[in-house]
């Protein structure tokens, strides 16, 4: 690639990110901005325009999943099976961009590829890899990831699904809650006790006792959708069990890479909150002139502008230090808890600016900041990472 289009290719990317006070773009290679380039686009055309509508009709836009998989975004950060083997920089930066769009359609790519594709790709036998992952990447599959409970929500340990063994078959029973598109879902991965521990299941969804049902009607994260799986003596071959991994650790290491994207997209959702309130500030008068004018709008704009810029620096550290196969779990929980409760601030002072305008539909920062209300409450709360830091602190576990 000539010297002339990268420098065009950064400069054109430069100009649509107001946010960057600290030339951030400067830190990515050429291969990764193009990347964050074309999902930015596939936003700004095919996700932008019908956003509102999605989110008041509260439905997930099955239609945008060929056009997902094209872009090589469904598992892109694993390798082989079909999937587009991407870094976990550039797997950043897409979750970033989608969640400029809206936290369900980068929730869908987590729940997806970082949640049943990373549970089958690294626990899953070889036949469970080939029989999912191409169709999975291809966007022909959709998966979801059954770990929560009505009852058992931060406490995964106190599931009460259960598989018992009978003969060489399993047979599980029990309820799944906040399950992520299970409704839509053609594979479920199930996690349940066992008599030695718990286990991973890989459930197709049209075996005979599987049942999904919405929860509704939400005020949060409507362009996606959450439901309670009903597990009613749903009966299973041997074969269906992740064979790699037996205990908590199991789903926690699936987590891990959910909670990493977060950091990213979460900061995608605060940056376009502030692109909103920005605009907005230089074309609304009020006595007389642009409430970009005054002072106190601008002091909104540049704190908000600081932890965006801010945020942004941390994911891209873990993200380099993912890379290098160096991130620990504690680390994302800095992530985690640090851009999800930065991202939800930004989006409700950005509202603040849009005034009585900021409730309606028309304007991102409210619907990003409820939103945000489940992303800082799926995938480890706020106490939750700010328990596994706390125990990082002191050497202190203060969950129980
Ligand atoms: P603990 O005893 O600490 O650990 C049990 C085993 O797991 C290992 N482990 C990890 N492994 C990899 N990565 C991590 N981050 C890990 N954290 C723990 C640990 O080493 C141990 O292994 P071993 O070999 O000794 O057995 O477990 P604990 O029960 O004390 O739990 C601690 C706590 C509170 C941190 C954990 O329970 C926790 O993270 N709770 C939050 C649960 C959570 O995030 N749930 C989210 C559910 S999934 C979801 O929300 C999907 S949303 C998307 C959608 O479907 O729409």
């Amino acid at each position: 690639m000539s010297l002339a289009l990268i420098s065009a290719d950064r400069e054109a990317a430069a100009a649509v990110d107001p946010s960057d006070l600290i030339s951030f773009d400067s830190l990515l290679s050429t291969e990764e901005l193009a990347l964050r380039n074309r999902v930015r686009t596939f936003v700004r055309e095919d996700i932008k325009p019908n956003i509102a509508k999605w989110y008041e009709e509260a439905r997930f836009p099955l239609e945008i999943v060929p056009e997902l998989a094209k872009l090589g975004l469904l598992g892109m950060h694993l390798k082989g099976y079909g999937c587009a083997g991407g870094t976990a920089v550039e797997y950043g930066l897409a979750a970033a961009e989608l969640e400029a769009g809206d936290s369900g359609i980068r929730t869908f790519v987590s729940v997806q590829g970082s949640l049943a594709m990373s549970a089958i790709s690294k626990h899953g036998s070889e036949e469970q890899k080939q029989e999912w992952l191409p169709p999975m990447a291809a966007g022909e599959a959709i998966g979801c990831f059954g770990l929560t409970e009505p009852t058992a929500g931060s406490d995964p340990s106190a599931m009460t699904t259960f598989a018992r063994r009978d003969g060489r078959d399993w047979v599980l029973n029990g309820t799944k809650r906040w399950i992520g598109l299970a409704n839509v879902a053609h594979v479920a991965v199930i996690w349940a006790q066992t008599d030695t521990g718990v286990r991973g299941f890989v459930v197709p969804t049209g075996t005979p006792g599987f049942t999904a049902t919405p929860i509704e009607p939400k005020l949060s994260m409507r362009a996606s959708v959450q439901c309670e799986i009903s597990l009613e003596n749903l009966r299973l071959p041997a074969e269906a069990v992740l064979p790699n991994v037996a205990g908590l650790k199991g789903p926690f290491s699936c987590l891990n890479e959910a909670r990493y994207g977060i950091a990213w997209g979460t900061m995608g959702a605060a940056r376009d909150a502030f692109e909103d309130a920005l605009a907005y500030s230089k074309e609304r008068l009020q006595f007389g002139r642009p409430l970009a004018g005054y002072q106190l709008t601008q002091q909104k704009l540049v704190n908000m502008a600081l932890e965006i810029n801010k945020g942004f620096l941390l994911a891209l550290h873990l993200g380099r230090l993912k890379d290098a196969g160096k991130l620990q779990p504690h680390q994302i929980s800095v992530g985690k808890l640090n851009n999800c409760r930065e991202a939800i601030d930004i989006c409700r002072e950005a509202r603040t600016i849009l005034g009585g305008n900021g409730i309606t539909l028309e304007h991102s920062p409210l619907r990003h900041a409820n939103n945000l209300e489940s992303v800082r409450t799926y995938e480890g709360t706020d106490e939750i990472h700010t328990l596994i830091l706390g125990q990082k602190l002191t050497g202190v576990g203060a969950f129980r």
